[in-house]
């Protein structure tokens, strides 16, 4: 894919902040649209189509609070996590690439689950300072936001109870079809999972040892290396240093630049397989308008890249400079 071919986009906003415990997270998808982040896709180039399908509602009709032990609002989650997965599938399924933005990560469950629905063989780039793979037994937050990398993938399946009202859900997603990039704050059991089954893992010791470019191609070579799969991206806000990025609410320094986050996604976006991205746990509330404004046009800018924005500029239709008459 290059700026010729047509790329077409769909939007979806999930104003959803109850897989943690800091208020402002679901404010996301509004602030976002209202930096103008739709006219940002739409001036990457003039063969962008971009269709916002609006935000996620749900509502939850049967009663599953506490269901599952250290998993809070957990029926919150399921009854968002069954609408926005839908609708995933149907804007993959009417042929666009999927941009949802967040609300916190738990709604990846969802986001990558539909994916799977509209595309079977699914890589996933999972962007972090976190390992987000604790189970309910291991989280010592029962923030849900802390597990959705359990939640999808079939080798932990048998580490969780039975989840009521998940049962649309199916963890089909192998762990060796995902790859982490930018950890640098990783639970104990989390370690313990990442070592014993191997998971491909470019934390910030090797983005320093290999380099962002190093470290994206390996990951992609790992997770597919048939370059033939269709490619998620998660992308937590967060895996961007604290100083760059600061209104998070898991906020960590040592973090990728905004520089290694935009090239990230180019070199993704070079791939021509890209089909999901979610961008996740931007909190318009935490600090100050200056660092509000910061975080989210870190995020625009990451955006911006996976869709194929050039830093080096765009040649214009024509081949010669305007002549004076
Ligand atoms: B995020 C944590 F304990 N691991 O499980 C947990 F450190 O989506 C943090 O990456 C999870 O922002 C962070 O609560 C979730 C904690
Ligand atoms: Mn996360
Ligand atoms: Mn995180
Ligand atoms: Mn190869």
């Amino acid at each position: 894919r290059n700026a010729s071919s047509k790329t077409e986009i769909g939007v979806v906003g999930v104003p959803f902040e109850k897989g943690q415990r800091k208020v402002g997270v679901g404010n996301a998808p509004k602030v976002m649209r209202d930096a103008g982040l739709i006219n940002s896709l739409k001036q990457i180039h003039d063969k962008i189509d971009v269709k916002d399908y609006g935000d996620i509602t749900y509502s939850i009709d049967h009663d599953i609070s506490n269901a599952v032990p250290n998993m809070i609002m957990y029926e919150h989650m399921v009854a968002c996590a069954k609408a926005l997965s839908k609708q995933v599938t149907e804007i993959l399924n009417d042929g666009r690439i999927c941009l949802t933005i967040g609300g916190d990560h738990s709604i990846a469950v969802a986001t990558v689950d539909g994916h799977i629905q509209a595309k079977s063989n699914v890589a996933l780039l999972w962007i972090d300072a976190h390992a987000d793979i604790n189970t309910n037994l291991t989280s010592t937050s029962g923030n849900l936001h802390g597990m959705p990398v359990a939640l999808l993938t079939k080798e932990l399946s048998d580490y969780w109870p039975y989840l009521p009202g998940m049962d649309w859900q199916k963890p089909v997603m192998s762990i060796r079809n995902v790859a982490y990039i930018g950890l640098r704050s990783v639970d104990s059991f989390e370690r313990l999972l990442i070592d014993n089954m191997g998971i491909t893992a470019f934390g910030m010791e090797e983005v320093e040892k290999f380099g962002i470019d190093q470290c994206v191609h390996m990951a992609l070579e790992k997770i597919d290396p048939t370059h033939s799969k269709s490619i998620h991206v998660s992308f937590d806000i967060d895996s961007i240093d604290s100083l760059e990025a600061p209104s998070t609410g898991t906020p960590v320094r040592g973090g990728l630049t905004l520089r290694e986050g935009i090239h990230l996604m180019e070199v993704i976006h070079k791939t021509g397989r890209l089909s999901a991205i979610d961008l996740v746990e931007v909190n318009p509330s935490i600090g100050t308008k200056h660092n509000v404004d910061l975080t989210v046009s870190a995020a625009i800018h990451i955006i911006a890249a996976a869709f194929g924005y050039s830093r080096k500029g765009l040649r214009p239709k024509v081949d010669d400079l305007p002549i004076q008459t």
